[in-house]
């Protein structure tokens, strides 16, 4: 049948006769005793997968015989509870164990897990296992998440439009719910526990109070019980002026009695709908929404307000530090760490606040965000953009893992050397227990979900990563790809290696060496960095970029706006120079003159050019590396991308010939001879 993608990477096919022949005399019966609806769903997906990928059913069985795979958990299954696993004493909540045992002389295979969720997660990772090929002979494993809250964040608007959406419209069909559940809902579901995914945010940061309304909250109703099975929680966006809007109150302020009440018998209302309700995301005094400071208060006022109001729930509260106001003259980049820093300390300790990973706005590239260490009384959650607004959105092939990786591994020398993203946002570094993750989604109503059939692996890399922060770009690739298209070493070893090249390239014909925010106003898609008329100053390209007849890049030091100095000494010492700046970074801390020799040994002017250059070129590598795919891959899903990916050279070529050509007007240099003249 035509290859879609709607499957994703759950595509249980059966799979090459030797391997299942292998299986099948590994796997010959199923002992599965625990039944809450958590563990019947594992139940199901285990005995779907298997039937799938071995082309015949294996039988449930209630004996501990030769070759039987034992799944569930002490307290759900006397036979897991007698097998006394001395891994499950220390396995956190959510994790599994995957291991081969023998007992009486008879070799089982062993999914176990303290809790419901460590079995699902468990049965997914074991059919990951089968359908990427793995040996299960001698299994081993022990695997537990390492962030609690792993979380998307749908900007999904009441009217189904997706504010920076762009694989159709959402998938929550609102006005046929909560009578009429869309198959689909159960998809989505599904797709989410396989990569361990336990939370979603139904509704746009943007947010409408509408949501908080009864009418609306049946049909919420209706969504958690279908994500329930799944392991998902609901969260819901809070709109900071709901006490007003729909609440009939003249205030919304945060230490107004009846403002708090208002929202304690919401909180209360709310979990009469959905008694596991996760908690709050909210984006308040940001970009025009309302929020504390409308009140004189600040963010702590406003978060901590409805932390009350969620914690006898167990609920919590996810405070977005994405703020930033054009009417401040500092610059834009420092206004978070400048809002938030003092505020460290002053938090309920079931709030988190959500920072994305860099200080601007979801660039192709960014340095670190600094209040990464800079809060440490603060669980912080990492707030990461699947859906690629500035990244080409769903027309280009950016595999994000990478961009990921390199924030979490950055260091932030908050606790000296190895005081990584990563274990901030883990909790080690500071000993949170609180943690979490949030990626914004980039689902729709698209057939295959993400518009280009590559954003899958964007949000299968997330919630791998969210899972374990330790695993690498290029394995998760690889899972991936084993998943989606093909096992075979050829197929992997090609669409790897596109998709590990693909941010680096994208970041090349974009915006090289630091430069960011030069997209179009608005629909920030293609080029523009000549912009000027923006409503805003702080959304004008010409704000990031700087060019003029001497240099270009924002000068960021002590001589300039000093960003700098939200930055721990040591990180602020490799950065303030010039000559030890990462030149990933450079544009973005300093005004670099055009004659000035990078490390290349090229000047400023011919870096760019090679860079704009080297981006086009990748793009030359990454289509011809598709094409010798032809025959290995299906042909509705390789034209698919073949036809993006031709769309994505021009428009590298687009983005580097606008580019060049602007800047040209300041550097007043040729572009190398060696290199395309643009017209
Ligand atoms: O990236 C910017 C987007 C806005 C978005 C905002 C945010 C939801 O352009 O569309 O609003 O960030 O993260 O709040």
């Amino acid at each position: 049948h035509a290859e879609d993608g709607y499957r994703l990477w759950l595509r249980f096919d059966p799979i090459e006769a030797g391997l299942r022949t292998r299986y099948t005399q590994q796997i010959k019966g199923i002992h599965f005793a625990g039944n809450s609806a958590v563990q019947q769903t594992a139940k199901t997906e285990l005995l779907q997968g298997l039937q799938g990928m071995l082309g015949k059913a294996v039988g449930e069985t209630k004996n501990m015989a030769e070759g039987v795979l034992v799944v569930g958990s002490p307290q759900s299954s006397e036979l897991v509870a007698s097998l006394q696993l001395p891994q499950l004493k220390t396995l956190g909540k959510e994790g599994f164990v995957l291991t081969t045992t023998t007992r009486q002389g008879r070799r089982l295979t062993v999914i176990a897990a303290n809790d419901d969720a460590g079995v699902l997660y468990g049965v997914f990772h074991f059919l990951r296992l089968l359908q990427t090929g793995q040996d299960i002979d001698k299994l081993d494993l022990v695997s537990a998440p390492r962030l609690q809250r792993r979380v998307l964040n749908h900007w999904d608007n009441l009217d189904r439009t997706v504010e920076r959406g762009y694989a159709g419209f959402s998938i929550w069909d609102w006005h046929r719910l909560p009578g009429y559940l869309d198959p689909r809902y159960k998809d989505y579901a599904r797709a989410n526990a396989s990569i361990g995914i336990n939370g979603t945010v139904l509704t746009n940061v943007n947010a409408n109070a509408m949501i908080l309304t009864p009418m609306y909250l049946e049909k919420v109703r209706a969504l958690a019980d279908v994500f329930r099975p799944y392991g998902i929680r609901v969260y819901l966006t809070a709109r900071f002026s709901a006490p007003v809007e729909i609440g009939g109150l003249k205030t919304a302020d945060p230490l107004d009695p009846q403002v708090q009440q208002w929202w304690k018998d919401k909180t209360k209302e709310v979990y009469q709908y959905v008694p596991d309700f996760g908690g709050f995301l909210v984006k308040a005094n940001s970009e025009g929404q309302p929020g504390p400071q409308n009140y004189g208060r600040n963010h702590a006022d406003g978060a901590n307000m409805l932390a009350d109001a969620v914690a006898p729930f167990g609920g919590i509260v996810m405070w977005r530090a994405f703020v930033y106001s054009n009417e401040t003259p500092e610059d834009r980049v420092k206004q978070a760490y400048t809002d938030f820093k003092p505020l460290d300390g002053k938090f309920r300790p079931n709030v988190l606040v959500q920072v994305k990973n860099g200080p601007l706005d979801f660039q192709p590239r960014e340095p670190f965000h600094p209040l990464f260490g800079a809060m440490p009384q603060t669980p912080l959650m990492m707030e990461y953009q699947l859906t690629q607004e500035y990244l080409g959105q769903a027309t280009h092939l950016v595999y994000e893992a990478p961009l990921f990786k390199e924030i979490q591994n950055a260091d932030t020398w908050a606790k000296g050397k190895g005081s990584t993203v990563a274990k901030v946002m883990d909790g080690s570094l500071e000993g949170h227990t609180l943690t979490g993750i949030a990626g914004v989604a980039n689902i729709g109503n698209d057939r295959n979900w993400t518009g280009h059939l590559f954003g899958q692996a964007n949000w299968y890399a997330f919630g791998r990563l969210a899972w374990d922060h330790t695993l690498t770009s290029s394995g998760i690739a690889t899972e991936w790809i084993g998943q989606t298209f093909s096992t075979k070493p050829a197929v992997l070893a090609t669409v790897r290696n596109i998709m590990l090249q693909s941010h680096e390239a994208m970041v090349n014909y974009m915006t090289p060496l630091g430069l960011a925010h030069i997209m179009g106003y608005g629909h920030h898609y293609g080029p523009a960095p000549w912009w000027d008329k923006a409503p805003r100053q702080d959304w004008l390209p010409v704000y990031f970029h700087k060019a003029d007849n001497m240099g270009l890049g924002f000068n960021r030091t002590a001589t300039g706006s000093n960003a700098l100095e939200q930055y721990h000494p040591e990180v602020r010492r490799q950065w303030e120079n010039p000559a030890t700046c990462d030149e990933r970074y450079l544009l973005w801390f300093h005004h670099v003159g055009w004659k000035q020799p990078l490390r290349s040994g090229r000047n400023l002017w011919e870096e760019l050019c090679f860079k704009y250059n080297e981006g086009v070129d990748s793009l030359h590598g990454m289509q011809s590396q598709w094409a010798g795919l032809q025959k290995e891959i299906d042909p509705d899903r390789f034209a698919h991308v073949q036809m993006l990916l031709g769309v994505q050279e021009q428009e590298a070529t687009w983005w580097r010939d606008a580019c060049l050509l602007y800047f040209q007007t300041f550097s007043k240099m040729p572009i190398p001879a060696r290199y395309p003249q643009p017209a």
